[in-house]
């Protein structure tokens, strides 16, 4: 028989930051149990047990080799006693039953069809599965309150749900590029999130705009949005105006929320992607077919969600790094920025919180250098 692969051997250690976690790997059937239970923990309020999944998932995702035996986990971090019940379960019986019990579970299931409307989350798709709703058709027979987010949402349940795909993201960020072209040349616009990362497809499209002379981006979203606008490209929009604040304010960094806080002008969108199967009628502005709500088969366009955040030359190494994710990996960026190396990172900068001074960064590896860690490549942070 071959012998063990020598990395199993290896330390795991225990951060995602210190890890390099690809898009593919070896433990994807481990990993979809345990993500199923880590959202049905999240569905229950119990975000505690969430994290203690969802970090169990991870970890399989940076093994570079398929586990077969619970004993091989033993020296890896992250993984709890509830976690290797699921595990062990799995390489015994090729599935669990709790697993599957959950995805059978009607209060998952709704739980899953109401949280992906866009603009409703946990809390108020509990409270309508607690009224004893069921399904979106019931919203409208309770004559459910909704939001204009959610209304969008709903509008256009089906697209929203439809995984967006490298081509049409790439599409959506040329069409933003031209119109910040347009208003400030210059400026630039970058694809981050999940696509970054080197995903093929995902739920939304995140943008950063920012420009080389500092200042130049204050107010570009603004006149983006309303070109964007105006070009027929938006079906909705709203525009978060947070005001930056000093970041010389020592009690951002100290806050509870410093670590998660965004202040930079944003704008939750959702755009009207025309063409798409490569008819010139109308373009943009052309009407879709077949049902009003939803969408088609037969559509020759598709909504997709995208997010567009504006934010200053100076911190934009900080807003890429935040923005480029994975969840779970930024998430642990922040706890070993903070607890091993006393400081405070966020989309605006990294600050050490005894020395009191900020840690500048012209790039992404200059933050990782800063914190005294190995670069990880956006294609090795899919935790
Ligand atoms: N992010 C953040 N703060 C927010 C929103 C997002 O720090 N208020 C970060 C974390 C995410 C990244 O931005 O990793 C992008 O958010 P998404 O929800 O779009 O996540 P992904 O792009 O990773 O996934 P998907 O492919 O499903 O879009
Ligand atoms: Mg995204």
């Amino acid at each position: 028989a071959p012998a063990e692969p020598l990395e199993e051997k290896g330390q795991v250690a225990p951060y995602i930051c210190q890890r390099r976690t690809p898009l593919l790997h070896h433990n994807t059937a481990l990993t979809d149990a345990l993500e199923t239970m880590a959202e049905e923990a999240r569905f229950c309020g119990s975000d505690v047990r969430s994290l203690a999944f969802s970090r169990a998932a991870s970890v399989l995702k940076s093994l570079p080799w398929r586990v077969k035996r619970i004993q091989q986990l033993h020296t890896v971090p992250c993984v709890g006693e509830h976690s290797q019940r699921i595990i062990q379960e799995m390489l015994e019986d090729g599935m669990s039953a709790e697993v599957e019990q959950v995805r059978q579970s009607e209060r998952y299931r709704t739980m899953k069809l109401f949280t992906k409307i866009f603009g409703v989350g946990v809390k108020i798709a509990s409270q309508w599965y607690q009224r004893g709703l069921r399904t979106l058709a019931d919203l409208q027979l309770h004559q459910i309150k909704l939001n204009l987010e959610q209304q969008a949402g709903l509008l256009h349940y089906e697209d929203l749900n439809t995984p967006v795909e490298l081509w049409e993201a790439e599409a959506i960020s040329q069409v933003v590029r031209k119109a910040v072209e347009q208003i400030s040349p210059g400026a630039t616009v970058t694809l981050t999130g999940g696509f970054r990362r080197g995903k093929p497809c995902g739920h939304d499209v995140d943008l950063l705009i920012t420009h080389p002379s500092e200042g130049q981006e204050m107010g570009l979203l603004c006149r983006v949005i309303s070109i964007l606008d105006s070009q027929g490209f938006l079906l909705y929009h709203s525009t978060h105006r947070n005001s930056l604040p000093s970041l010389e304010d020592e009690e951002l960094w100290v806050s509870d929320h410093s670590s998660t806080m965004d202040h930079f002008e944003r704008c939750l969108s959702i755009f009207h992607l025309g063409d798409l199967a490569g008819s010139n009628q109308g373009g943009a502005g052309a009407q879709k077919l077949g049902a009003s709500t939803g969408s088609g088969a037969s559509s020759l366009w598709k909504a997709v969600r995208v997010d567009l955040v504006e934010t200053p030359y100076s911190q934009f190494p900080f807003a890429l790094l935040g923005w480029t994710g994975s969840r779970n990996f930024e998430r642990d960026l922040r706890r070993f920025s903070k607890h091993e190396k006393k400081m405070t990172l966020n989309s605006h900068g990294l600050y050490h919180l005894e020395q009191k001074i900020f840690l500048p960064a012209a790039s992404e590896e200059e933050i990782f250098q800063h914190l005294g860690l190995e670069y990880i490549l956006p294609e090795e942070r899919n935790a």
